[in-house]
């Protein structure tokens, strides 16, 4: 059984717990939850990088970590983490992951209850053991109770799509409250990370004193399902629909330093911390507060609150650092150099070049996808329906399709230059690796996408062998969603990626960053490398609606992570410019 990069980031996130819950200095521990991180994130296989003695090149892997991953890609295993498993039990990691359980907790009732997992948890919490601990109580216990019955209703982490629209809607009621001066969604969402644990909001207010009544509106709102806390700075609540939503109340002249910590990432404030401490400040999400030569806060010395990231970073000596770049992967270096990327923005887009129609499995008409992306500011789209094998997707047959481009260049007459409507398709790429459409009926497109819908779980060889062969046609102008994945729930193909950029790269083919929250997919750290290996991208909203059309921010978002600049980019290119490209591919 081929080992995974996700089975080593796991594995190493279970050291991390079970260090931690040992009582390990910190140090060790965080070594292991960040070579996860960088492994959780990497583009390319670790068995491929092992394989080039690359191992610490990746950020966060030294020799003993990269030792371990061998052993890990060779055995299966890791000697390391059995040995750990012998002195402590392995399902105090899961017994860690209820909500007001930490490390020193799970050590206690382990010690003091041999409680060894989530089942023994329980049965130690209603049989009311929990309580007589030390710093515990009834209170206490009736919590963690709650938390192993959410833990249980949880699937596990939210797609950006559910988590972003609930988090707003939230805020946006809390803003209309007299006291709130300004308000932000924080943490991944704000990162835009394309699954969410948990919602961090934050609102600030004049004066403390403020805080109750946002707070009271908070786990008032009807979405709340039940109250999980609810304190003078900070209130947690699960929604209905199973999420987490933190809201913290801060003083308004301390918003930057709240905001810039409670965005996150974890690393990417540990790296701040260091570069504080460098010039004698001690930084947490109140302050900056000067230290001696120990790292001792001077208590009668001036602390220095920031109201606004800006300034913050300013004090630093940094630039204000994007939120969708703050994971540890270099931000800080680029800063530093005054390199950071000009990232892309919403306002970039000039057209959306992937949505279905009524034609095959959408629900509106050429007409009024036209009309509805004329409305958000696109001077021209492409309509590109399924093709014929797609039958699920009433997909179109060469008679179809040729019929569909009269009524598309009919559309694109009455629209009269407002947009300019193309004609294009979403081709399969059979589960053979043969594409839908002859090139002599492709030639007569005016933009051809191919996607893999189908036999998403052939074997790795097998399914990078069809992609490749769709990316040497040269009618071929776009991969839809490279590597297929359903978020939350499927995982991507087993595509060999290095190949797939290298024939994208020979063959001058664009990749798709597709933005409906379910794919985002090119996912952010591929993109990085298709921009870095000069590969161009598109980024479209796949719409079968009208709605969907406004999908395209979750896209941006997405390319942002990638440090995506908008030249890099297809569809913020002006029409003379998109049109010479596709021509110069050999076609329209
Ligand atoms: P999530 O909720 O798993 O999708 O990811 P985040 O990044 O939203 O994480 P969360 O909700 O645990 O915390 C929000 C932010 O607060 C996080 O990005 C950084 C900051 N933060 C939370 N706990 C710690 C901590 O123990 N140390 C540091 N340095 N920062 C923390
Ligand atoms: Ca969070
Ligand atoms: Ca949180
Ligand atoms: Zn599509």
């Amino acid at each position: 059984m081929a080992v995974s990069n996700r089975d080593v980031a796991d594995l190493f996130d279970r050291v991390a717990d079970l260090l931690e819950i040992k009582g390990e200095i910190i140090h060790r521990v965080l070594s292991y939850r960040r070579a996860a991180e960088s492994i959780y994130d990497l583009p390319r296989d670790l068995a491929a990088i092992a394989a080039e003695n690359a191992l610490t090149d990746i950020p966060g892997v030294g020799k003993t970590i990269a030792e371990k991953i061998e052993e890990i890609l060779s055995t299966g295993k890791l000697a390391f983490y059995e040995r750990l498993t012998a002195e402590l039990p392995a399902g105090l990691v899961d017994v860690m992951r209820v909500n007001g359980v930490g490390p020193k907790k799970a050590k206690l009732f382990w010690e003091q209850l041999q409680v060894r997992d989530l089942a023994s948890l329980e049965a130690a919490a209603r049989a009311g053991k929990l309580r007589s601990l030390p710093k515990m109580g009834e209170k206490s216990e009736a919590n963690i109770l709650l938390g192993i019955e959410a833990l249980a209703r949880q699937t596990g982490r939210r797609p950006l799509g559910v988590a972003y629209p609930a988090a707003q809607a939230l805020l946006d009621h809390l803003l209309t409250l007299p006291q709130a001066r300004e308000g932000a969604i924080a943490g991944s969402i704000r990162r835009a990370r394309p699954t969410i644990g948990d919602v961090d909001l934050l609102v600030a207010v004049d004066d403390m004193a403020d805080a109750a009544p946002i707070m009271d509106a908070f786990v008032g709102q009807p979405q709340v399902a039940r109250v999980l806390g609810h304190g003078p700075t900070k209130s947690s609540v699960e929604l209905h629909n199973g999420l987490q939503v933190d809201l913290r109340v801060i003083e308004k002249a301390r918003w930057g330093t709240a905001l810039a910590y409670f965005t996150g990432s974890q690393q990417h404030n540990i790296r701040m911390r260091e570069r504080a401490l460098a010039q004698g400040y001690s930084l947490n999400e109140h302050a900056l507060s000067p230290v001696d030569s120990a790292g001792t806060i001077l208590d009668d010395a001036p602390k220095r609150l920031f109201d606004t990231e800006e300034a913050l970073y300013a004090a630093l000596g940094l630039p204000w650092v994007a939120p969708e770049l703050r994971e540890d992967s270099g931000e800080l270096e680029a800063a530093e150099r005054a390199a950071l990327p000009r990232l892309i923005t919403l306002a970039d887009i000039q057209s959306d070049l992937h949505m279905h129609t009524v034609w095959s499995d959408g629900t509106a008409t050429v007409r009024e996808m036209a009309e509805a992306a004329h409305a958000l500011g696109r001077k021209f789209i492409v309509i590109t329906d399924h093709s014929v094998g797609a039958t699920i997707a009433n997909g179109l047959s060469v008679e179809r399709l040729l019929r569909q481009q009269a009524e598309v260049r009919q559309v694109d007459a009455e629209m009269n230059g407002s947009i300019r409507v193309f004609h294009g398709t979403e081709m399969e790429i059979k589960a053979d690796g043969t594409l839908d459409f002859p090139d002599e009926v492709l030639a007569q497109l005016d933009f051809v996408i191919a996607s893999l819908h189908v036999s998403l779980r052939q074997p790795r060889e097998q399914i990078t062998a069809r992609l490749l062969n769709a990316i040497n046609n040269p009618h071929v102008d776009l991969i839809g969603h490279p590597r297929g994945q359903i978020i939350p729930d499927r995982e991507p193909a087993d595509l060999d990626m290095d190949a797939v950029f290298a024939a994208a790269q020979a063959s001058g083919i664009a990749l798709e960053i597709n933005a409906n929250p379910a794919r985002l997919d090119l996912e952010a750290q591929y993109a990085r490398r298709a921009v870095s290996l000069g590969i161009p991208l598109a980024i479209d909203t796949d719409a079968h609606s009208l709605n969907d059309l406004h999908l395209m921010h979750y896209g941006i978002r997405t390319a942002r992570r990638g440090w995506v600049e908008a030249e890099s980019v297809l569809n913020t290119w002006p029409l003379e410019r998109f049109e010479a490209w596709v021509r110069a591919r050999g076609k329209a």
